[in-house]
């Protein structure tokens, strides 16, 4: 006796029909191109970290050398330069830019800039002569601004920036230094 059942007249099936199967490639390439996007994205931008790291040495470099110059009222070629109190008492005061025969690293803060509030470029070295790979890349710029600090006043505090450039990315850094020693002579 034939006994027919819903079971055993429908057909059982197993594995996928070609529709399905091509869908699940188009899906998971898909996918994998989403992940591989990613990726290229993370490998490309892998170097990055580094280049900021060196343009954030170079500018602490050059904010520290610059805020350890002295910041007294006569250049040192002055002989009262270790006991004028102020820019009058000097035959030769420090003004904004190097004086005569001043060469880097200066004698006071302000020979690093020709004048207050301008941006100019500033020589980035490599001191030790090791051979910094790609120096060149980077392009630095010093301003120093004439600006009161905490109750100090604008003429005896000054801002100094320092932003280094490399391809489309700046690292700007700002310091005061102010004139807590102005008789301090080497
Ligand atoms: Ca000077
Ligand atoms: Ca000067």
């Amino acid at each position: 006796m034939f006994i027919k059942n819903g079971f055993h007249s429908r057909a059982v099936r197993s594995g996928f029909t070609l529709i399905e199967l091509v869908m699940f490639i188009v899906i998971v390439s898909i996918a994998v191109i989403g992940i591989l996007q990613v990726m290229n994205v993370t490998t490309k931008n892998s170097a990055d970290p580094q280049l900021r790291k060196q343009a954030l040495s170079i500018a602490e470099a050059l904010l520290e050398e610059v805020s350890l110059a002295r910041f007294t009222f006569c250049d040192p070629a002055d002989p009262n330069a270790e006991t004028a109190a102020n820019a009058a008492a000097c035959a030769v005061p420090e003004g904004v830019g190097p004086e005569n025969g001043n060469v880097r690293p200066f004698d006071n803060v302000n020979d690093y800039v020709a004048a207050y509030g301008v941006a100019q470029p500033i020589a980035i070295a490599d001191v030790n002569a090791i051979g910094i790979p790609n120096l060149a890349n980077y392009a630095a710029t010093i301003k120093i601004v004439q600006q009161a600090f905490n109750g100090i006043p604008a003429t005896d505090s000054l801002l100094i920036t320092v932003s280094v450039a490399y391809g489309a990315e700046t690292i700007t850094l700002d310091g005061y230094r102010t004139r807590y020693a102005p008789n301090l002579m080497p």
